[in-house]
């Protein structure tokens, strides 16, 4: 019976997406041979109510030096750090903060700070997305930040007021050491910030594909606030984002240190009347799962066999759950364009599509798109709006599975 890595209660597996790659590996041809693989299962907690995969992938194997994501790579994403940075100063509660970064990648969010002067330091595992936050003029270092770290960086800079991570608690199953570590290096009045994909989200639309090695788990405020009081933390605030396919940012505080507002015990309520851990409806996110793969792939088939040419738009961590869990190869979807050059030239995880920069001419372009970086849905139909214009169409599997 698996345990649930957050408290070690019994968790319950509801969800089987087989066999899967890592899914941020893109592989030259020589690497295909020896291609790591996983089983992707979820569970949820019948405890503290934490959704989190069955098994746990080494952490080494995903994040290192040639990690090839980049915050950088959204235009959207990098409008919403810079307000995200103005907004932890702006909320700090002293006149000079010091900000920890936890999972800063190419120091996007860090960047903003940078200019402004304000004290701040960049946590990351990989060694070049640290690399290019120096080179933007962010102070970074190479790290997994874990008890450990915290204490080296407090003991080396001072205590925090803020320690905040964005798309990265989700890819630490050790989150003890973690908060552990949150819990020395921050001031007494210090918070801790995290935004993460929201699980009512991915169950409301289904969109499966945010499951993966990386994503370890997927929160919701019952799971964090159960998490926060282990750890002698409150969940103070939580707000809905806009962003990634919907997401939740949490703010703790020490317990005692900060009355809560109204937010956290308004989602915990909304989250208990969707059943978010009842295991019938979680029975019932498994079929709609199931469905989505068969009328998926129907619909490339029926494109494909129409003559119709189709490439997949972004080589994204997300899709390598679609592509595997449904069995897409290269005679579905020929190509994947990104824009990532440490992407370009490579194969997908699994399924072996190759990855090409976009082409140059609009003549090049295929007659329909898999929109694999759905999440970003307004800022590609923003850009490709002449695509639209010319007769190209849209496959997408989130919400529902439809061609636009
Ligand atoms: O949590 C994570 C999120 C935040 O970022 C990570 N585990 C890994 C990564 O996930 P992802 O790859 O699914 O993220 P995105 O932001 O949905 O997709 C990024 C990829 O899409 C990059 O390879 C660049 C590409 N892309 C593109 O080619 N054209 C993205 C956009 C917006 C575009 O217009």
């Amino acid at each position: 019976m698996p345990t649930c890595r957050a408290c070690g209660d019994r968790a319950e597996q509801f969800l089987d997406l087989g066999r899967q790659p890592l899914s941020d590996a893109f592989l030259r041809p020589e690497e295909v041979a020896t291609e790591f693989t996983y089983d992707l299962t979820v569970t949820c907690c019948q405890g503290c109510g934490m959704v989190q995969l069955g098994s746990e992938v080494p952490r080494e194997r995903m994040f290192h030096s040639e990690y090839p994501f980049r915050t950088a790579s959204s235009h959207r994403m990098t409008q919403h750090f810079r307000a995200v940075a103005d907004r932890l100063v702006a909320h700090s509660s002293t006149a000079d903060p010091f900000v920890v970064e936890v999972g800063c990648n190419d120091g996007t969010m860090l960047r903003r700070l940078a200019e402004t002067g304000v004290r701040h330091l960049g946590v990351d595992a990989s060694a070049d997305a640290v690399r290019d936050a120096t080179a933007a003029g962010v102070q970074a270092q190479c790290a997994f930040f874990e008890l450990e770290t915290a204490r080296r960086i407090a003991a080396e800079h001072g205590r925090a007021d803020v320690v905040y991570a964005a798309n990265t608690m989700c890819h630490i199953p050790y989150l003890d050491s973690v908060l552990a570590g949150a819990a020395a290096l921050l001031t007494d009045d210090g918070v801790l910030v995290f935004e993460d994909p929201s699980w009512e989200d991915v169950f409301r639309l289904a969109s499966f594909d945010q499951i993966y090695d990386e994503h370890f788990y997927l929160f919701s405020a019952t799971s964090v606030s159960a998490l926060a009081l282990r750890h002698g933390f409150r969940l103070v605030d939580v707000e809905h984002l806009d962003v990634h396919g919907g997401e939740l940012r949490y703010t703790l505080a020490r317990s005692g240190a900060r009355e809560p507002g109204p937010a956290p015990a308004a989602q915990v309520a909304r989250e208990r009347a969707l059943g978010l851990t009842d295991p019938d409806v979680l029975a019932g996110f498994a079929e709609r799962v199931a469905a989505k793969r068969t009328a998926l792939l129907d619909l490339l088939r029926s494109t494909r066999a129409q003559g119709r040419s189709v490439a997949g738009y972004a080589a994204t961590a997300k899709s390598a759950t679609v592509l595997n869990y449904c069995g897409i190869g290269p005679d579905l979807i020929p190509c994947v364009y990104d824009t990532t050059p440490e992407k370009q030239g490579r194969l997908t995880p699994g399924t072996h599509i190759p990855v090409l920069p976009f082409p140059d001419s609009p003549d090049d372009l295929p007659d329909t798109f898999v929109l694999f970086a759905w999440n970003h849905t307004a800022e590609v139909l923003d850009k490709e709006s002449a695509f639209r214009a010319d007769g190209g169409r849209w496959i997408r599997y989130v919400p529902d599975v439809e061609e636009v």
